[in-house]
């Protein structure tokens, strides 16, 4: 009897607990260097625990395509990706999926810190940045008809997700333009952060360094929606949340609570970058399958319209407990604890 009802509560307790993150202090906040500074060590670390999610098989049995670990995680922003792009989700969701990127690391043995990629210090030069190095970074431009990557960890290695709404197994590829980098320097980057307001902030960095930087990378064939299959998107997508961070830190009290934009994209515009809207990129990438609409998470919930708001739902689909955007708004907030340095 005694027992039971101590299951029933250690039962609703587990519930509660996945459904909630736990909110702690943060007090010793984990700092995320960019890949120029980190440790050698933590550099093939961190690399080898990727190598080690692409090669993992898949645990959750519900998200379609996915055959490795790696491949659910690259589902997710495919499922995501009309609803994460040209919206007020953008900044929010990449933060989240950063972190879940350090959940996934963890089932790899590997809990050092996330790096991102200072982009300032290799604008305009891209190619010879140490991340490209074949021994001690993600390898480099890739080769042959689909770019595969030559050198580095990830040599051979198979995504299965992707291009666009299809799961058609690929190498990982990309293809450096070292021209196109040049939008990813301190002056770009500062003026991607000048604005006022989130809308302003989330406008710029989007179409500015975040689109060039993925334009200079081209990876996994240029695709908006499956590009996390190549690891190097987490340290672009670090930059890019280093940038929103620096924003926010000019005015914490005001900008820990600005949010805005859809929480979807409006179909008559689709990915902004697009111009012909749903129409162009629907000719480029295909339409969400029935199989991936049917595991595409209600892109209102938390908010009961279509404007964003801090308590708008963010799912990984049972990867990690789902979040609220306020849960990130602050890297330091208790949910997250990390700084950039
Ligand atoms: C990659 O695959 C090719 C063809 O199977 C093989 O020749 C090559 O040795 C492999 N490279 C690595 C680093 O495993
Ligand atoms: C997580 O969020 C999604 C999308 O809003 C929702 O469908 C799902 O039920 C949520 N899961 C949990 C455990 O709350
Ligand atoms: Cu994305």
């Amino acid at each position: 009897m005694l027992r039971d009802l101590l299951l029933v509560l250690l039962a609703a307790s587990t519930a509660l607990g996945a459904a909630l993150p736990t909110t702690t202090a943060c007090i010793t906040p984990q700092k995320r260097p960019s890949w120029h500074d980190m440790r050698e060590t933590d550099k093939k670390a961190y690399l080898a625990a990727n190598v080690c999610l692409l090669t993992s098989p898949q645990k959750l049995n519900r998200l379609p395509g996915a055959k490795t670990r790696w491949d659910e995680l690259v589902s997710l922003h495919q499922i995501h990706a009309l609803q994460i792009h040209t919206t007020g989700q953008f900044l929010p969701y990449h933060r989240y999926y950063l972190n879940i990127l350090s959940f996934l690391l963890q089932e790899c043995g590997y809990s050092g810190p996330l790096p991102y990629w200072d982009e300032t210090r290799d604008a305009g030069k891209f190619s010879s940045s140490p991340v490209f190095d074949p021994a001690t970074g993600f390898g480099g431009s890739g080769k042959g008809p689909q770019n595969c990557v030559a050198d580095g960890p990830f040599v051979n290695l198979t995504v299965n997700i992707g291009p666009g709404f299809k799961s058609q197994p690929r190498c990982v590829n990309r293809r450096i333009t070292n021209a196109l980098s040049n939008q990813c320097g301190a002056t770009q980057v500062a003026a991607a952060t000048s604005g006022s307001t989130y809308t302003q902030a989330l406008d710029a960095i989007y179409s500015g360094p975040h689109l060039l930087g993925h334009m200079a990378l081209a990876m996994m064939d240029g695709d908006s929606i499956t590009s996390s299959g190549d690891p190097l998107f987490f340290l672009h997508h670090g930059f890019m949340d280093k940038m929103w961070w620096d924003w926010q830190s000019k005015d914490l009290t005001k900008r820990l609570k600005d949010i805005s934009g859809l929480n979807a994209q409006d179909p008559a515009v689709g990915f902004s970058e697009f111009p012909g809207g749903m129409e162009v990129e629907s000719a480029m990438w295909g339409k969400p399958t029935p199989e991936i609409l049917a595991v595409t998470p209600d892109p209102t919930s938390g908010d009961g319209g279509k404007t964003i708001t801090l308590g708008h739902v963010m799912s990984s689909l049972g990867i990690i407990p789902n979040v609220t955007v306020a849960d990130v708004m602050d890297i330091k907030g208790g949910y997250l604890c990390y700084e950039y340095v």
